[in-house]
């Protein structure tokens, strides 16, 4: 580690924070910004929070055996670095009295009437790979327990380096880490960290539907398509007989002629899909795929309800 020793006196204290609701990379890149900035001799910088962490956040901590941020929920009268976000919305309470001398971010800019003296936002997947890009090029060593939790900050914020937002430099920065972490198995490890978060197994049948269900028509066909996504739709198969029992009700009470559960599995990039209504047979016609039991289909290759799912179906009614 290189040490600046012109600028070992300590200045005025520094606090680098993320957004309230603190996501994975809220958190981490706040933690390893400190890290940077350490290295760079500035001691009186700080990572703290200002909210209470997910459940995963404080696991990935405790495998790592490192110690949260401390937690300071109100920034009156500091000093602070913006990480993971600038939005108001999203800032420590007090932010309004405190002065904002940097931000590191992977967001748009949110700012109003002040801009701070320093700036540095790259339109990668995750803040986390931002502040590795620093370490990396400034030759800082980063221990290997760091980096493996760095590196869940990248899967986390870039769904397993699937996400459309991923950029080469994510996958090249999360690589460099997993060879330092010693994690061979990066899909494995995905898996791991997506069970600390994927919820789906612990709601219900009707909870898992109207997460995130929207209706469309098209010449006379009413459809309703649910996207359900997850890190092992396989796992939801033993809710499957759930859903389609109150999909079934679901329709009794509301008929469309296509009720759509899409079960989509980001890992394995595939969708199962649970389908009740009168007019279903058709998706045999549409998807060129056999209809299992009459309601249900697999589709490899099939993540989005807008670009995949959707279109075929309305193509398919818009001449009828
Ligand atoms: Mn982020």
């Amino acid at each position: 580690m290189d040490i600046n020793t012109d600028n070992i006196l300590i200045g005025d204290s520094v606090y680098i924070v993320g957004h309230k609701k603190p996501d994975v990379d809220a958190v981490v890149s706040a933690f390893s910004y400190q890290i940077y900035r350490h290295s760079r001799g500035d001691f009186n910088y700080t990572a703290v929070r200002c909210d209470d962490v997910s459940p995963l956040t404080k696991w990935l901590f405790e495998k790592f055996n490192l110690d949260l941020p401390m937690l300071i929920r109100n920034v009156t009268g500091k000093k602070i670095v913006l990480v993971d976000h600038t939005d108001p919305v999203q800032r420590a309470d007090g932010w309004e009295n405190a002065e904002i001398i940097e931000v590191v971010d992977h967001h748009n800019l949110k700012l109003e009437t002040t801009v701070p003296p320093k700036i540095t936002i790259r339109p990668y997947g995750s803040t986390t790979t931002l502040v590795a890009q620093k370490l990396i090029r400034a030759n800082v060593k980063i221990q290997p327990n760091i980096a493996g939790l760095m590196l869940a900050a990248i899967i986390d914020d870039t769904l397993a380096l699937r996400s459309p937002i991923t950029t080469y430099i994510d996958r090249s920065v999360a690589g460099q880490l997993a060879a330092i972490a010693g994690i061979s198995d990066i899909s494995g490890f995905a898996r791991d960290i997506f069970d600390h978060k994927d919820l789906w197994l612990e709601m219900s049948a009707d909870e898992i539907i109207n997460t995130d269900i929207k209706s469309y028509e098209q010449n006379g066909l009413s459809l309703v398509i649910t996207q359900v996504e997850t890190m092992d739709n396989q796992k939801l198969s033993m809710k499957e007989a759930d859903i389609l029992a109150e999909m079934d009700r679901m329709n009794t009470m509301n008929p469309v002629n296509m009720r759509l559960v899409m079960l989509t599995d980001l890992l394995r990039n595939d969708c199962i899909l649970l389908a009740v209504g009168d007019r279903v047979k058709d998706l045999e016609s549409i998807f060129h795929t056999t209809l299992v039991n009459n309601n249900r289909m697999y589709l490899p290759g099939v993540l989005s309800r807008k670009k995949q799912l959707l279109p075929p179906i309305l193509d398919f009614y818009a001449n009828k």
